[in-house]
């Protein structure tokens, strides 16, 4: 289903729109939480044999078996689930890449193409900024451990933390949750409207990459956009946003993942990328997961051994006198 016209002119007006129920939990999430339960089964047999755990918690469900696992661990890493790299200082030939063909087979779904299609037209390439969001219980995560993938991310625009080749890539975000995303399990805040000011200045933040000053966020005019599975956000590249914290008992699972029309800088040149849909050259298009994931391998291993050049994340040096 395209985008009736009524949303659309919502996402041109306020910069944002959730389609709602656009995906089927049992055709189009669940081969992907499938796909998450072997890696934490991966994850909980390694922490086990480590005698880090006292239970593997086979017999839970992938929310509550996180949880089991943050709760008793003490600490749950969660960039085995994302589909990026972890920090580049922590990149290693053998880091775990968990890019599986379920995951792939979301990136391609026909429906967040067709969704994404009415935006960007039929040219669509998946843009390689995209993470997977696993976050358990805020008070479950050590306040040093804390970043924007498994707490909170704080206000920015995602033209902001990309690079300035892409400034003019119609760079879409497509975020949307696995598990209930409401303002108690930490949903998106967005300032409708905000993305027809173009790009604000962000400051670099230690864990968080860049950030918009708090003296550029109309509050008043903020409201949070509280999703359930099947839900899906589109929102503008300058539309500013950012999330709450976890205060449910349950995790907060997202996926945010980014498509630009073929052709456009994706803002970060050393990650790989494909042609999700060409109606002009569907040959072009990537089936194969295979081939997806051997391309991230690649990659990391370009990065490990100094072949590839990894510039800043961001433009912003934090010489405004608003970042001191
Ligand atoms: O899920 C989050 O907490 C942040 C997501 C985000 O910033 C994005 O999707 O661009
Ligand atoms: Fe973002």
């Amino acid at each position: 289903m395209q985008l009736s016209d009524s949303e659309l002119r919502a996402f041109e007006t306020d910069g944002y729109v959730v389609a709602r129920n656009a995906l089927s939990m049992p055709k189009d999430l669940q081969p992907v939480i499938d796909e998450y339960s072997q890696i934490l089964d991966r994850m909980s047999q390694r922490l086990y044999a480590a005698k880090e755990i006292s239970s593997t918690y086979s017999d839970l469900p992938f929310g509550k078996r996180a949880i089991a696992i943050a709760r008793e661990s003490g600490y749950l890493n969660t960039y085995p689930f994302d589909i990026n790299f972890p920090p580049y200082a922590q990149l290693r030939a053998d880091t775990e890449l968990n890019f599986g063909p379920a995951m792939f087979g979301l990136l391609r779904n026909n429906h967040l193409l067709d969704l994404v299609e009415s935006i960007i037209g039929p040219e669509i390439y998946s843009n390689p900024v995209q993470h997977v969001r696993v976050k358990v219980p805020e008070h479950l995560v050590p306040r040093e451990k804390r970043n924007s993938q498994n707490s909170t991310t704080g206000w920015h625009q995602d033209n902001g933390v990309v690079n300035t080749e892409a400034d003019n890539t119609e760079m879409l975000t497509v975020w949307f949750p696995l598990t209930e995303a409401s303002e108690q399990h930490g949903c998106l805040k967005v300032v409708p409207r905000s993305h027809a000011e173009g790009l604000l200045l962000h400051c670099p933040h230690p864990v968080q990459g860049a950030r918009i000053p708090m003296e550029f966020i109309p509050e008043h005019l903020v409201v949070s956009v509280p999703m359930s599975p099947g839900d899906v956000l589109l929102m503008h590249r300058t539309c500013i946003h950012s999330s709450l914290p976890n205060k449910s008992q349950e995790i907060r699972f997202s996926l945010d993942i980014r498509y630009n029309p073929i052709g456009q800088a994706t803002g970060r040149d050393f990650l790989p990328g494909f042609i999700a849909r060409s109606r002009k050259n569907p040959s072009s298009e990537l089936h194969d997961p295979d081939e997806w994931q051997q391309s991230w391998f690649a990659a990391r291993d370009d990065i490990v051994s100094g072949n590839a050049h990894v510039p800043g994340l961001h433009r912003w040096d934090g010489a405004h006198e608003l970042c001191a």
